[in-house]
């Protein structure tokens, strides 16, 4: 059985959802200037539209450009609302330029200048009421200047502390509002800082335990950011999705420990990609592991005109429904079952001890330990190579 050319095109049902700072970018790199034109906000959503996503997302100097007056401001979200209008996108999450002044070079919420932190404070609440207005549920917290180049210049741990309280007061400002919205923490390890606080998922969910309304963050990972890192993205996902925090996704391309390339979704580790949509998708139930936007935080390469920056945006959403496809008949495969019930996966979910088993009645079984054949246990081969290679062979369509 072969698959045939796919016919998938997306829809607002698929919940594809782009940053404006993506197709946007006009490719200014830290050694080249722009090669494309500036993008107007209005264009955008309407050519995203047009190509079947559901949502667009922004920073705050995305849309109004930093410095405008109120005049201007209210005129530009007046168009840009407007343009929501017509075409039916929806504005799922909006996050805060923390990070392109120059006043945030040493940070933002832990910067050293506390006349910076109650500043950076302000600009975020403020963009909170905007983030209100147009519905979003969700609002992303990436501190890429919250770090540092050098051990000495920062004290790591009253940076932990300032970046605990001004997550708290944020969460408090939302509650006090009422406005219906979760936050979402983005891990990354360094760039544009050195070092970054919070480098890893798995910071970042540490980070969270200590808040005062830990139940309302939750983390947005970024494939490329924990990929820069070396790390398992899939696995990272599913331990975010274990914790009930994968309130947010942020999908694009890297390929290996290197700069964050930004690449289209799949154009990087495409079998993690392939896992990753499998795991989101066919949970570990069948069912869709995750509900939310399915968003796309990369760049249009700097090689592209427009053309190819809005070919790069259909990439996207074109690569994550065939590994959405891919995956299905991955799970659908008879032999992909039976290597699935060879590697013992589903016996996983069972656990160690029965129910109502206690360490007294594990120590009197004799089976588990005097009567053991450790030695025929160590021989048993996985068979993880087969299940892996059944998924290469449906990921390059050969199944
Ligand atoms: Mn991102």
């Amino acid at each position: 059985m072969t698959a045939s050319p796919s016919s998938a095109r997306p829809s607002k049902e698929d919940k594809f959802s782009f940053g404006l700072w993506t197709v946007g970018w006009q490719a200014r790199d830290p050694f080249g200037d722009a090669t494309r034109p500036a993008l107007d906000p209005v264009e955008s959503v309407h050519r995203l539209a047009e190509l079947g996503a559901y949502g667009l997302t922004f920073h705050d100097d995305d849309l109004i450009p930093f410095g405008s007056d109120d005049a201007a401001r209210d005129k530009q979200i007046a168009r840009f609302s407007e343009a929501l209008a017509e075409t039916g996108l929806v504005v799922p999450m909006v996050t805060t330029n923390l990070f392109t002044h120059p006043v945030f070079k040493d940070g933002a919420f832990t910067s050293n200048d506390r006349d910076i932190r109650r500043y950076a404070l302000r600009k975020v609440m403020r963009n909170l009421d905007l983030a209100a207005q147009l519905g979003a549920e969700t609002y992303v917290f990436w501190g890429g200047r919250e770090g540092a180049e050098s051990d000495a210049a920062k004290d790591i741990r009253a940076a932990l502390d300032r970046y605990r309280e001004g997550i708290d007061l944020l969460a408090q400002y939302v509650v006090d509002r009422g406005y219906g919205i979760r936050f979402a923490i983005e891990p990354k390890p360094n760039e544009p800082r050195g070092d970054i606080l919070l480098p890893t998922v798995g910071h970042a969910l540490a980070f969270i335990s200590e808040l005062e309304h830990s139940e309302m963050v939750g983390v947005n990972p970024e494939v490329g950011h924990e990929q820069m890192a070396g790390l398992n993205f899939a696995a990272g996902i599913a331990q975010a999705l274990w914790q009930g925090k994968l309130f947010h996704i942020d999908l694009n391309g890297q390929r290996g420990i290197k700069f964050d390339q930004d690449l289209v979704f799949g154009h990087g580790d495409l079998l993690n990609a392939f896992f990753l949509v499998d795991l989101l998708e066919n949970g570990p139930d069948g069912g869709p592991a995750y509900t939310g936007p399915r968003h796309f935080d990369y760049k249009p390469a700097r090689t592209e005109d427009i053309t190819g920056v809005w070919a790069s945006a259909a990439a996207n959403m074109r690569t994550y429904l065939l590994l959405k496809e891919r995956a299905a008949a991955f799970r659908a495969d008879p032999d992909v079952q039976a290597a699935l019930t060879a590697s013992r996966v589903g016996e996983l979910s069972k656990p160690t001890l029965a129910e109502g088993e206690s360490y007294a009645d594990l120590l009197a079984d004799r089976s588990a330990y005097e009567e053991f054949d450790a030695d025929a246990a160590g021989a048993r081969g996985l068979g993880a190579v087969h299940l892996t290679q059944l998924a290469v062979e449906h990921l390059l369509g050969a199944r």
